[in-house]
C-alpha cells in the first residue's frame, strides 16, 4: 500500500467511477457532466462551464471527460474557478513516457527501485501499482507509455512477453494510456532466426509485418514502436549501408495498416568524427523529407545528452518536411539521481522558449518511475512527472503555475496550509534546477561527471580504452589559457548548424549568453564577465552560490513539517542533507581541479575546501546504474 498518504489526494480522487468503456473517471462530486457533439473539442478536449449551479464539464467523449473532470477538480482545489467558460485541447496528440525498463527488472538510469512492470509476473501488488501509475498519468494528461528500454531486448516481442504487455495495456487503458514498445532493429535475426535484418530484404519486412499483426491481435490499440538504431552499439539500418530513413520507413510500413507510429531516435554519435554536438544534425538533416508520414524523429532537447543545461539541439527547425518530437529526461541521470531536488519544468520551458511548440508533433519524457513505495524515489521528484505531463498538454504553462498545482493538490494537503508555507516550498523547488547547474556545471560547462554512473564530479576522469567523447576533458578542455569548448567558427563551428538568431548569438563569445559561454567557447581565465569579475572568479562564485542555495533549501523545507506526512517530511529532509554535502563535493573537486590550470587563488566569499583534490580523486562510488547512492555510502567515501 502507498505509505505516502499525502500524494495523489485531490487531483484524481481515490474514489473513481468507471465509465461504460472501463475508463476510470474522477468522481468529482458536485461537478456536472455533459457529453456534447462538438467536434472542435476533439477526443481529448473539454469545456468547463461555470454557472449559477456550479461547474459543468462538456466533452465529446470519455477521454475528454476524464481530463475535464480532473481539470475541474483541480480548479476547485486551487480556488481558480473560471468566471464563465474555459476550453482546452492538448497541444500534442502524443504525450508519452519512455520507460528504460529492462525485462530482468532493472531500470537503466532508474533510481526508484525495480521496474514497475513486473515482467516475470511474480509480484501480486503489480496491478495495483499500474493503476496508481495510470491515475497519475491521467491526472497530468499523459496518454502513452513506451514500456521497455530503448536499449531493447528483442525478447519483448516474443509471444510470452507480448501477452504480458497485453495485460499491462488492459489495465492502463482504463486511464487513457496507450502502450508502445521499444524495438531492437535486429529482432528478425535474434527472435526470428533470419540471417539478416537488412531493411531492404523482403523477408525482413515480411517478418516485421507479421510481428505487427501479432502485436495488434493482442493489443488492438497498441500505439507503436520506439527505435534506438546505430547508436551506442545498437543495431540499425546503417549496418547494411542503409539510411535511418530507410530503416524507419520499413518499420513504418509494417505498422501503418494498424494505425501505429514509429518514433525513431536521432541520438547518434560515433567515435573519432566531428564534435559530438554536431553529429545528430550531420546524420539526420540531409534526410529531411525522406521519412514516411507515420514516422516521428525523436530528438533529445539538447545536442549532447540531458545535461543540467544545454542549448536546444540545432536539429529542431532544421527538418521542415519531417515530423519531429522532443525527448526530455525526467529521471535525474545527470542531476543527482533521486537524491537531489531539481524541479525540471524551468529547463523544459527554456527549451520551449527556443523551439516553437507548434514545430513539434509530440513530446516524450524518460520516466523517473520504479516500484518503490512512492514510485519516484525522491518524494518531490513526483513533481517532475506531473510537470512533464502538464507541459506536454500545454507547453506554454508557467513552471511556477504547474508547481503550485502540484503542491496544493498533491503534496501540501494536510490541514489548512498557510500561503507562506506553500510559497517557501515553491520558491525552493523553482530555484532548484539552477542551484544544481551552479554547483555542478555553471556557465555552460557540461559532462564532467564520473564515468558510467554519472553521479559525482570527475573532471579529471581517465578510463583506459574509453572513447575520447566519453571523457570529461573532451568537454571542458581546461588548459592554462582558459576553459570551455570552442564551437564557434574558429573551433568546431557547431554554431553554424543553428538558424538565426541563435547562430550569430552563439558564434561570438561577446554575444553568447553567459549561461552557455563555456559550451560554445574556450575562454581565457581572466576574461571579464558581466559582473566585472574574471571568468575564474565568476566560476568560483557560481559554485559557491550553488552550495549556499542548498543550505537555503533545507531552511525552506522546514516550515512544511506540519503539512506533509511525517515520513515524507523526514525523507525529503534526509535527501536535502545529502544534496548539501554533494554540492560541496562538486565545488571542492571542480574548483581544485580547474585551479591547477587557472593557477589563481579562490576569491573572497568561497569557502576553503574540506578535502584535498588528491583525496577527492580517490573516491569511486561502488554503485550500479540502477540505484542512487545512500547518504551513509557518500559520507563514508568522503570522510
Ligand atoms: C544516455 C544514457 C544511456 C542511454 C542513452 C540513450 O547514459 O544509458 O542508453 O542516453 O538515450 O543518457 O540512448
Amino acid at each position: 500500500m502507498n505509505q505516502y498518504k499525502g500524494l495523489l489526494n485531490a487531483i484524481l480522487c481515490t474514489c473513481l467511477c468507471v465509465a461504460a468503456s472501463g475508463l476510470e473517471l474522477p468522481s468529482a462530486p458536485g461537478i456536472a457532466r455533459a457529453y456534447v457533439a462538438d467536434s472542435t473539442l476533439g477526443a481529448e478536449g473539454y469545456r468547463i462551464v461555470s454557472g449559477a449551479e456550479g461547474l459543468r464539464v462538456e466533452a465529446a467523449g470519455e477521454r475528454g471527460m476524464l481530463y475535464g473532470l480532473g481539470a475541474a477538480a483541480r480548479m476547485r482545489t486551487m480556488g481558480r474557478v473560471p468566471a464563465d467558460t474555459v476550453t482546452e485541447r492538448p497541444a500534442y496528440a502524443l504525450r508519452v513516457l519512455n520507460h528504460w525498463d529492462n525485462l530482468d527488472g532493472t531500470v537503466e538510469r532508474g533510481y526508484a527501485g525495480p521496474s514497475i512492470w513486473d515482467w516475470q509476473g511474480t509480484d501480486p501488488g503489480a496491478e495495483e501499482r499500474w493503476r496508481r501509475y495510470g491515475r497519475i498519468c491521467a491526472s497530468t494528461g499523459i496518454n502513452g507509455a513506451v514500456l521497455n528500454n530503448v536499449n531493447a531486448s528483442s525478447q519483448v516481442l516474443s509471444g510470452a512477453m507480448l501477452r504480458r504487455v497485453a495485460h499491462i495495456a488492459d489495465v492502463l487503458r482504463d486511464y487513457g494510456v496507450r502502450v508502445y514498445l521499444s524495438a531492437n532493429f535486429a529482432a528478425p535475426m535474434q527472435l526470428g532466426g533470419l540471417p539478416t535484418a537488412d531493411p531492404e530484404e523482403p523477408a525482413v519486412a515480411a517478418w516485421w509485418a507479421a510481428r505487427c499483426d501479432t502485436v495488434y491481435s493482442l493489443i488492438p490499440d497498441f500505439g507503436g514502436l520506439l527505435v534506438k538504431a546505430n547508436s551506442e552499439g545498437q543495431p540499425g539500418p546503417c549496418d547494411y549501408g542503409r539510411s535511418h530513413a530507410c530503416g524507419a520507413n520499413m518499420l513504418a510500413r509494417a505498422i501503418a495498416p494498424h494505425g501505429g507510429v514509429v518514433m525513431w531516435r536521432a541520438f547518434v554519435y560515433s567515435p573519432g568524427d566531428a564534435d559530438r554536438a554536431k553529429q545528430a544534425y550531420l546524420e539526420f538533416e540531409p534526410l529531411d523529407g525522406q521519412f514516411d508520414d507515420n514516422v516521428i524523429v525523436q530528438i533529445k532537447n539538447g545536442p549532447i545528452d540531458f545535461q543540467p543545461r544545454e542549448p536546444h539541439s540545432p536539429l529542431f527547425g532544421a527538418m521542415p518536411r519531417t515530423r519531429q518530437m522532443v525527448e526530455f529526461q525526467i529521471t535525474q541521470e545527470y542531476l543527482g539521481h533521486s537524491n537531489h531536488v531539481a524541479y525540471l519544468a524551468p529547463m523544459w520551458s527554456e527549451f520551449f522558449e527556443a523551439v516553437a511548440p507548434e514545430s513539434l508533433c509530440a513530446v516524450a519524457g524518460v520516466a523517473n518511475t520504479g516500484a518503490c513505495d512512492n514510485l519516484t524515489g525522491h518524494p518531490l521528484a513526483m513533481a517532475n512527472w506531473y510537470a512533464f505531463g502538464r507541459l506536454a498538454w500545454n507547453p506554454r504553462l508557467s513552471p511556477a503555475e504547474i508547481l503550485d498545482e502540484w503542491l496544493r493538490c498533491e503534496l501540501l494537503t494536510r490541514g489548512d496550509v498557510p500561503a507562506a508555507v506553500t510559497d517557501s516550498v515553491r520558491d525552493m523547488m523553482l530555484g532548484s534546477r539552477e542551484a544544481v547547474v551552479d554547483y555542478m556545471m555553471p556557465l555552460g560547462l557540461h559532462h564532467i561527471f564520473a564515468f558510467g554512473h554519472h553521479y559525482g564530479p570527475e573532471p579529471w576522469c581517465e578510463v583506459e580504452g574509453a572513447r575520447e567523447d566519453w571523457l570529461p576533458r573532451y568537454y571542458h578542455r581546461a588548459d592554462t589559457a582558459g576553459l570551455g569548448f570552442e564551437r564557434g567558427p574558429a573551433g568546431s563551428d557547431a554554431t553554424s548548424q543553428y538558424g538565426e538568431p541563435w547562430r550569430s548569438m552563439y558564434a561570438s563569445a561577446d554575444s553568447c549568453p553567459e549561461e552557455l559561454l563555456l559550451w560554445f567557447h574556450h575562454v581565457p581565465w581572466d576574461r571579464p564577465m558581466r559582473s566585472g569579475r574574471t571568468l575564474w572568479d565568476e566560476l568560483c562564485l557560481r559554485y559557491q552560490r550553488g552550495c549556499d542555495a542548498t543550505d537555503a533549501m533545507l531552511d525552506a523545507w522546514r516550515p512544511a513539517r506540519p503539512y506533509v506526512e511525517p515520513d515524507v517530511y523526514a525523507d525529503v529532509e534526509a535527501r536535502l542533507d545529502i544534496q548539501r554535502r554533494d554540492a560541496r563535493w562538486w565545488r571542492d573537486a571542480c574548483l581544485q581541479y580547474f585551479g591547477r590550470y587557472s593557477r589563481r587563488p579562490l576569491p573572497e566569499g568561497v569557502e576553503p575546501p574540506a578535502h584535498t583534490l588528491e583525496q577527492l580523486m580517490r573516491i569511486h562510488l561502488p554503485i550500479s546504474n540502477f540505484e542512487a547512492p545512500t547518504g551513509e555510502m557518500l559520507m563514508k567515501l568522503r570522510e
